[in-house]
Parts: C-alpha cells; sequence; structure tokens
C-alpha cells in the first residue's frame, strides 16, 4: 500500500498542527455531477451501482478529480445494513428509499440477526479495498455508517419521514422493543465500520441525521448512548496510525458537550450552530467539522468566499478544525460553486496555522 500523501485531514482531526484547514464535503460523489449521473445511468439503479465495486470506487473518485479535496468518502449507503438484514430497500424514482418489508412489531425485530459484514455486506468491504488500491494514497478514505437511532428511523417508517410518527409511537408504547432493535442496530454498526477499517477505511463517520428530532432526555436514551456504545467499540488504530471516529447528530447543538464526552475524536456541526460557541463549549476535547449551510453554495463565488472567511474566523487559531458543509450538498449546486468554496478555505486558513 502506497504511504498517505496528504493527511491533513487526519491530522486535524486528531488536533494536531496542519498548514491550512482541510476540507471535503458531504454527499460530495452524486447527482450535482453530471459524471456521477453518467456512470449511475450505466449502472442502472442506485443500489447496482453501490453493489460494483469499480463503479463505486469510480463515483468516489470523481469529486476528487474536479477539487483539491482533502478526503474522499466510501460511496454507498447508510441503509446497507437494514438492507442486509432483510427489509428488502429499493428506490422510488424521485421518492427515495422504501423499504419492501418493513419493522413494525416485537416479532420482526425478534427475527433480525446481526449481518456479517463479509458476507451480505461483503461488497461494501471489496468497495473499500477497490477504493484504497485506486486512490494511491492521494488522500484518507473515510468509511461510515447511520447511526442506530437514525437507521431505525428509516427501518420502521419503512422510508423516509417528516413527522417520525411510527417510530416515536414504538418508542413511548413499546421502548423496550426499540431498545432491543437499537441494541441489535449498534453491534451491526460495530462489526461494519470494524470490517471497513479491516478493509481500509482511515476514518470513521457516523451520520445521526435523525437525532435531532429527539427530546434531550430520548435523545440520551435512544440516540446518543448506542453511538458511545460504539465508539466504545471501533478499532483505534490501523497500519500505526489512529482511526479517528467523527460523530455528526443533525440538528445536535444543543447537545454537544455530551456528544464530546463519548470518546470520539471530533463532532460535526450542522448550520444551526456558531462555530466560535461551539469552540468555546467543547474546548479542546474534541476537533469540529463544518459547518457552512449547504444552500449558501448557490449564492455568488464572493459570498461564498466572505461565508468561509467568517467561519474560519470563527473557529480561529490553531488546529481542530475540518471545514465542511452542515449537510450533505444540494443536487442542483453549479460545481463550479463547490470548486469556489474548495478554494476558498484553503487559501483563506493559512493564515490561522501560520507559526
Ligand atoms: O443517485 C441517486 O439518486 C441516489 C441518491 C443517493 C446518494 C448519492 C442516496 C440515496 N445515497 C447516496 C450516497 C450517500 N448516502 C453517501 C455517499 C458518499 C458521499 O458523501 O459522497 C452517503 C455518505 C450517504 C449517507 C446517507 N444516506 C445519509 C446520512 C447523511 C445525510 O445526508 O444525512 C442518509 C440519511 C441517507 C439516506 C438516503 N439515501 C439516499 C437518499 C436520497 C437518502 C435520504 C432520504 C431522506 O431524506 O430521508
Amino acid at each position: 500500500m502506497k504511504p498517505l500523501k496528504n493527511d491533513t485531514y487526519l491530522r486535524a482531526l486528531m488536533r494536531q498542527p496542519t498548514d491550512y484547514t482541510p476540507v471535503w464535503m458531504m454527499r460530495q460523489a452524486g447527482r450535482y455531477l453530471p459524471e456521477y449521473k453518467a456512470t449511475r445511468a450505466q449502472a442502472g439503479d442506485f443500489m447496482s451501482l453501490c453493489r460494483n465495486a469499480e463503479l463505486a470506487c469510480e463515483v468516489t473518485l470523481q469529486p476528487l478529480r474536479r477539487f483539491p479535496l482533502d478526503a474522499a468518502i466510501l460511496f454507498s449507503d447508510i441503509l446497507t445494513i437494514p438492507d442486509a438484514m432483510g427489509l428488502g430497500l429499493y428506490f422510488e424514482t424521485g421518492e427515495g428509499p422504501r423499504f419492501e418489508r418493513p419493522v413494525t412489531c416485537a416479532a420482526d425485530v425478534q427475527r433480525i440477526g446481526i449481518p456479517d459484514p463479509e458476507g451480505e455486506l461483503g461488497y461494501v468491504m471489496n468497495a473499500v479495498r477497490t477504493i484504497r488500491r485506486e486512490l494511491q494514497g492521494e488522500v484518507p478514505l473515510i468509511g461510515f455508517s447511520g447511526s442506530p437511532w437514525t437507521l431505525a428511523t428509516y427501518m420502521v417508517e419503512g422510508g423516509s419521514s417528516k413527522a417520525f410518527t411510527k417510530i416515536k409511537k414504538m418508542m413511548y408504547a413499546e421502548p423496550q422493543t426499540l431498545h432491543l432493535l437499537l441494541d441489535k442496530l449498534a453491534d451491526s454498526v460495530t462489526s461494519y465500520l470494524n470490517a471497513q477499517v479491516a478493509a481500509g477505511a482511515q476514518s470513521l463517520m457516523i451520520f445521526d441525521t435523525w437525532g435531532g428530532v429527539l427530546t434531550p432526555r430520548d435523545y440520551n436514551e435512544f440516540s446518543l448512548q448506542y453511538m458511545a456504545k460504539i465508539v466504545d467499540g471501533l478499532t483505534r488504530e490501523s497500519d500505526g496510525r489512529r482511526v479517528p471516529v467523527t460523530l455528526f447528530t443533525k440538528n445536535g447543538g444543543q447537545w454537544l458537550e455530551a456528544i464530546a464526552a463519548t470518546g470520539c475524536d471530533a463532532v460535526g456541526l450542522d448550520w444551526t450552530i456558531n462555530i466560535a460557541d461551539a469552540k468555546r463549549r467543547v474546548g479542546d476535547k474534541v476537533a469540529l467539522q463544518g459547518n457552512m449551510d449547504p444552500s449558501m453554495l448557490y449564492a455568488s463565488p464572493e459570498r461564498i468566499e466572505q461565508e468561509v472567511a467568517s467561519i474560519l474566523e470563527g473557529f480561529g487559531h490553531g488546529p481542530g478544525h475540518v471545514f465542511n458543509l452542515g449537510h450533505g450538498i444540494h443536487l442542483d449546486v453549479e460545481p463550479e460553486h463547490a470548486g469556489a468554496f474548495i478554494e476558498s478555505v484553503h487559501r483563506l486558513s493559512r493564515s490561522y496555522h501560520a507559526g
């Protein structure tokens, strides 16, 4: 394996000095890139793209060919685990993900097993191995999973949701059933992420996209507790290097201290929190990732640059910041605007790292 040429992203996650602030974008591979649409059309549907290691590798590398990004992220989806549990994932055109067999009762939860990462999920590990080989040490590869709570919302709702009524009904009427499901998901996510590290992932991120719809008490009990259990069970070193872990709860700004106390290396921020406040609250306990509003990429490159400057100033001098959007890039953003964003981060951040 070729040695890593650019470790800026890994160093920032460990709060070690860097020459500039590293940057990558959530959902950096995807439909805002015409080359992605072409490869996806070649694969057929979305899951066929994920199951084809060569094509998944191709779309992972596409944004890196356009932009000087500081990390690559595995092209896959968080819903691979529920699919491997037998729920039958499919994508309705323009409608997002759906399950043929959602989880509706205790008996459904009892039937669920822990997927074998090199069995049903072997296609993901093959993609990780292929991407690591093709990256040739240019930048580190991020592996990822959904949080147990976020995966459970899709499994119980049967797809995307706005009000989360089915899973909240289970949470309040049958909490032991939901806890059994979350326990199985936590074990599945732990073995899935450890297998990604064994296959070559150099950093890990857990997406808790829907933790922010919970009350503070329920967030601890039904989401954070399970992420903490996963963090405890993860392989934290590979090839003699630390494998940093980032936790991202969308709309989780009010719980930063608790998230930082799980033992993760970094906390991902959405745009609803001021990064200067976030840094004051977590001190030097963890690194921070974020947090420009993805909609800012609709603005002019000049306006994007101003916003980048303001976030860099908010974080201030010194290491421990990975620049990112506060959530995934929108599918109708001009690729040139994403390019202007990345270039601004690299150029404007140098003065915050001097000396
Ligand atoms: O091509 C297409 O039409 C499919 C669109 C798409 C893509 C490009 C889906 C379906 N998933 C993905 C890839 C994906 N998903 C990545 C790839 C790597 C990269 O960042 O470049 C990642 C990290 C994810 C993670 C993911 N999937 C999350 C967590 C992060 C987030 O955005 O909050 C979630 C919630 C999903 C579910 C999902 N999969 C796909 C869609 C459209 C959705 C969201 C549905 C919803 O809003 O509920």
